[in-house]
């Protein structure tokens, strides 16, 4: 194993790496330069954003030729609102020739070095859909798939009703959802629907093995670590159809690792959005894996129409709020009709029948979004299954309703992407509580647009910036996936990584990122109110409200990325 130094940020900073591991000291200076830390594809528009200097060159790193490879002069916009940074764009889209690269401005700093490559997002795309697997609750994590990053066998207890103890049932298995140990259904169904998609839409994307323990079964590893959740998944349905909110503890546990959390999991009542979402995934999981095994397709599409089953008999919300004495995820929901128009929409694209297309017609008269692909608005997802369904099972009036309700959205997000300094489709507002996951998100509808029309480029060029965004063009100079980028962040609150002793954290997760109004402890005794949004940021892995992981906010990222990795991109 050899090592290297190097020196990036300002002449304070050095990294020492000994194979894996990094080890950074020094003084910590402000970055002025702020790029993809990752990469950039050959063809695709490249930029760095600079907040000291104009002029800049771009040099190969790690080459004798100290003649730049390009010089310019970056472009004035002003002061960017989310960060309050004057910012300059430098732009050197014309470098298209594989290396590696670094930005340096007339300062003299330089920037992190980035790759410029076809498959710069390979092992991105790869280690973000196999965080996955670390989540798996109620088996072991063995060495030959999760290297050093091992755990025994935890959570195999059986759960009993929140609101009847003496009913026991066994219902192991999922992802943890997050930095938490609960498994909660609407998270899930749309996590799993991100990745779904992403396989249908760009199955060429998805050729590598993940080295799991399904690897090699003729069934594409993205697809088996789906299984492991929808397989979970199956056994949450109650009698009549409904979907159980949430498995969880009453309360989260301390940070100790998941075999050692011993607490009695509970099932905790059905409700209207987690069996909306239910049926819709299941709807669109039935479909997907119809190719592959008959019987799982069937299995997964019984459960779909006896979920949906459920919401015809109970056509009024059904809402959830935690029990007072409980403190584990809530994921509450004031309206259900975009889980319930995303159902009426898979159960038609899956089926084709009329009764179906009714209520999808139903519900595109009602006030909704319809591109949103967050735990709270599904509405996107009806968007999705109708405009790329190649068997165009909904009519003419649908099809023109969501089609343009995504393409009014697409422009708009184009146009606040160029008016951000960072080039990305965030107004200063929308810095809630897992931001990346809105970025990511917005990402998805871009990629959507893109896919459905002639319009490509300056879509494809929007979804672009937002995954630049993600890895480090922003300013607080991280990139928000870890293991990825040279200042990836390192600290995600997440329990396993915290109590397994090993110093990196596993590669792949994707940040929740900056909150404009941060709701944890640590971080809110860390940003000084009156902190621009875009960097209401810590990287400290007591801040649960700034870097936790989820399932849901790499799932979209995962999306995205295989978009961009498609063959013939
Ligand atoms: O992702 C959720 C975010 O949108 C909410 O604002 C926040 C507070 O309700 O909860 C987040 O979800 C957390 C969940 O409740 C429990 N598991 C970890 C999730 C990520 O922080
Ligand atoms: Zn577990």
């Amino acid at each position: 194993m050899g090592y290297y130094v190097s020196m990036h940020t300002k002449i304070s900073t050095w990294y020492v790496h000994f194979g894996k591991r990094m080890i950074r000291f020094g003084l910590e200076e402000e970055m002025s330069i702020y790029c993809n830390q990752v990469g950039y594809l050959p063809e695709a528009r490249k930029t760095a954003v600079m907040t000291e200097g104009e002029h800049f060159k771009v040099i190969k790193v790690q080459s004798n030729a100290d003649e730049p490879v390009l010089e310019g002069t970056a472009r004035d916009m002003g002061v960017d609102r989310a960060s309050g940074d004057h910012v300059h764009i430098a732009d050197f889209s014309e470098i298209k020739q594989d290396g590696v690269y670094c930005v340096q401005s007339e300062t003299g700093e330089k920037s992190h070095p980035f790759r410029i490559g076809r498959d710069v997002y390979r092992a991105l795309q790869r280690d973000m859909t196999k965080a996955l697997y670390y989540q798996r609750c109620g088996c072991a994590l063995e060495a030959k798939y999760a290297g050093e990053y091992t755990h025994p066998c935890c959570h195999t207890d059986d759960a009993v009703l929140w609101t009847d103890h003496s009913v026991v049932k066994e219902v192991k298995g999922g992802w943890h959802d997050a930095g938490d140990f609960g498994r909660y259904i609407s998270p899930a169904a749309v996590a799993v629907a991100h990745l779904l998609y992403a396989y249908q839409l760009f199955p060429e994307s998805f050729g590598e093995s993940l080295n799991i323990p399904e690897s090699g079964n003729g069934v594409p590893d993205v697809l088996n670590e789906c299984r492991y959740e929808l397989e979970w998944m199956l056994k949450m349905q109650d009698e009549e159809g409904g979907a159980y909110h949430k498995l969880t503890a009453q309360r989260h546990a301390d940070f100790i690792m998941p075999e050692d959390d011993k607490d009695q999991f509970y099932l905790f009542p059905v409700s209207s959005m987690a069996t909306a979402d239910y049926a819709a995934s299941m709807a669109l999981a039935s479909r997907v894996y119809r190719a592959y095994d008959g019987t799982f397709a069937d299995r997964l599409f019984d459960a779909a129409l006896k979920a949906w089953g459920w919401l015809e008999k109970y056509p009024q919300y059904v809402g959830f709020k935690n029990p007072e004495s409980c403190n584990t995820g809530e994921y509450d929901d004031v309206c259900d009709l975009d889980e319930r128009l995303w159902a009426a929409a898979e159960m038609l694209v899956t089926t084709g029948e009329q009764k179906y297309q009714e209520r999808l017609t139903e519900l595109l008269q009602e006030d909704l979004t319809k591109t949103d692909f967050g735990w709270t608005d599904v509405s996107g997802f009806a968007a999705l299954a109708v405009l790329t369904d190649a068997s165009h099972r909904a009519d003419a009036d649908s099809v023109e309703n969501l089609r343009s309700a995504v393409l009014t959205e697409a422009d708009r997000l184009v146009a606040v992407s160029e008016k951000s300094g960072y080039g990305v489709a965030m107004e200063p507002e929308d810095y809630v509580w897992g931001s990346n996951m809105v970025v990511l998100n917005r990402g998805m509808l871009l990629v959507l647009a893109a896919f459905i029309t002639e319009k490509k480029e300056a879509y494809e060029q929007a979804a672009l910036s937002q995954l630049h965004y993600l890895l480090g063009m922003n300013a607080v100079d991280y990139s928000y996936v870890t293991g990825h980028g040279e200042h990836a962040y390192m600290h995600p609150h997440n329990r396993p990584t915290e109590c397994d002793g090993i110093e990196l954290p596993m590669a792949g997760w994707v940040s929740g990122g900056p909150f404009k109004t941060p709701a944890d402890p640590v971080g809110i005794e860390r940003i000084k109110p009156g902190t621009p949004p875009m960097k209401c940021y810590v990287d400290h892995a007591s801040c649960y409200s700034l870097n936790e992981i989820t399932i849901y906010w790499n799932s979209p990222a995962v999306f995205v990325t295989a978009y961009f990795n498609r063959k013939q991109a």
